[in-house]
């Protein structure tokens, strides 16, 4: 390789590495629990960032399945504009319906056949669509309509993680749904610094 050549590869490979420390790479890690009202950590929660700074174009299309008469994962964060794939994995017909925002019936099909739906703008994230079967009335699941895709949903002892997180000062939100009551974390502000993770705990409260 020529001296020139070299130089211009020197400059191409600073390129990328810029370009990814804003998306993932460079950023720094938030994770923490959620519990709720200081009882039992809060499994199934979903954290995020209320607002970061730019715009983020939607995610690849994910799917959102049903399985075992559960809505699998139940709780879906998705950035604005990004498809879902409503999948029915059981041998029983299901329907997907939502009676939020601008309220949504996908019908109902069979095992093995999917739907899509792509969930637009939302003027006040998260804008949270209750997902419902007409079919089997004890089925919920949510899809939480994000401004940005640095969110998690919590595991079992209520532990999140939120990885490349870009270097900045932020309001770290908490969302909880039950089937008849819905919960939310006083938001917390939480400082990201490329070098050092940070920890935030949220509690639920009504
Ligand atoms: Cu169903």
């Amino acid at each position: 390789m020529s001296r020139h050549a070299g130089f211009l590869a020197a400059i191409v490979a600073a390129t990328v590495i810029a370009h990814t420390g804003t998306l993932g790479g460079a950023g720094s890690t938030i994770s923490g629990t959620v519990t709720n009202t200081g009882q039992a950590p809060a499994a199934n929660a979903l954290v995020y960032i209320q607002e970061v700074p730019g715009t983020f174009p939607p995610g690849a299309p994910v799917e959102m399945d049903q399985r075992g008469m559960k809505f699998i994962p139940q709780l879906l964060p998705v950035v604005a504009g990004t498809t879902v794939r409503f999948l029915n994995s059981d041998p029983s017909p299901h329907n997907v319906f939502s009676p939020d925002y601008e309220k949504y019936d996908l019908g109902t099909w069979q095992q093995g056949q999917t739907k899509e739906y792509t969930f637009p703008e939302c003027a006040k994230p998260p804008c949270v669509y209750t997902q419902l079967c007409k079919v089997h009335v004890e089925m919920d699941g949510y899809v939480a309509v994000l401004q940005n895709p640095y969110s998690a949903v919590t595991d079992k002892k209520g532990h999140y993680e939120i990885a490349n997180v870009p270097p900045g000062s932020y309001t770290l939100a908490a969302w909880y749904a039950s089937r008849t009551r819905r919960y939310k974390a006083q938001p917390k502000p939480v400082r990201v610094d490329a070098s050092e993770p940070a920890t935030v705990d949220l509690v639920l409260a009504r």
